[in-house]
């Protein structure tokens, strides 16, 4: 042989137990698991790759051994989420074929961490939604025309700033109860899928609204095509009314906003998003 082995196994290997797994359906609710299990004559890198036929969601499981013994607890790594669906498996050995594994069905969803404020399909604790225009309003409404991350709706505002201060329209819950929010404005962040169509000048600012009268404002520029998951510590929001003490205050935050603008005076500007949730010390991770 000349040179290391890139591929890490030798011209005997072989799988001596065909991929597996436990649970056919599975129930990946409040914590449950998918368990996955084969066997190899040798050490091998294996990868598991684990598809959602419907939504597209994603999920790839790696490791070293002789033996695969792995859980998966129904996660994505791209932005759509598992859903009550069939799903394939294939397994994946450096400079082999792929090996197509078990398919199973999952009878429920896996259990979202975080504070949801609203998914646009009836989910979240934000109630009483309604957008405020402020110019001219060609779309302010839950949709489905694109699959979402979630769900089957989203929601979707287009305008034109024809009064050329680049404010379009609110988008805001009614002014109810704190979420109940850590109080630590390092530990809390906010996310929300967003999607961008190529429409130039688009932009939304997430606005994060506190009974002591302080709002907080991230605005965020659409430059991408396709669903994008935004994550935002509260720390990073910027005081853009310090109507309250000034400081920010994940604990009396009762309102989020989403707040259409024109990145640029007198431009038109789209944005479609969904699932907007608080998590507590890491980002959104579906
Ligand atoms: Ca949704
Ligand atoms: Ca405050």
């Amino acid at each position: 042989m000349i040179g290391p082995n890139v591929c890490g196994t030798s011209d005997n290997f072989a799988v001596t137990t065909n991929l597996t797994v436990v649970n056919n359906p599975v129930s990946l609710a409040a914590g449950g698991q998918q368990q996955f299990m084969a066997t190899f004559n040798e050490i091998a890198t294996w990868k598991i790759i684990i598809t959602g036929t419907i939504s597209g969601a994603k999920k790839t499981l790696s490791g070293r051994g002789s033996a695969i013994n792995a859980t998966w607890d129904g996660s994505t790594d791209n932005v759509f989420f598992f859903r009550t669906e069939p799903v394939t498996t294939s397994l994946e050995i450096p400079c082999r074929e792929s090996i197509a594994g078990p398919g199973f069905t999952i009878s429920s969803m896996r259990t979202q961490s975080g504070t949801l404020i609203t998914d646009f399909d009836g989910g979240g604790i934000g109630m009483g939604w309604g957008t405020t225009p402020l110019d001219v309003v060609q779309k302010s409404q839950a949709d489905s025309a694109i699959f979402p991350p979630q769900g089957t709706k989203y929601y979707h505002m287009k305008g034109t700033d024809a009064t050329n201060d680049q404010s379009i329209a609110m988008y805001t819950n009614s002014n109810g109860p704190v979420f109940g929010l850590n109080a630590d404005p390092d530990r809390v962040y906010f996310n929300v899928f967003i999607y961008g169509t190529g429409l130039p000048n688009s932009r939304i600012d997430l606005r994060l609204m506190e009974t002591d009268g302080d709002q907080f404002t991230y605005a965020q520029n659409i430059t991408w095509t396709g669903w994008k998951l935004i994550s935002v510590k509260y720390a990073d929001f910027e005081n853009t009314l310090p109507g309250g003490n000034v400081l920010p205050n994940p604990d009396l935050c009762n309102r989020v906003r989403f707040f259409l603008k024109s990145a640029f005076k007198g431009g038109s500007s789209e944005a479609i998003f969904d699932y907007a949730v608080f998590t507590l010390d890491t980002p959104f991770q579906p």
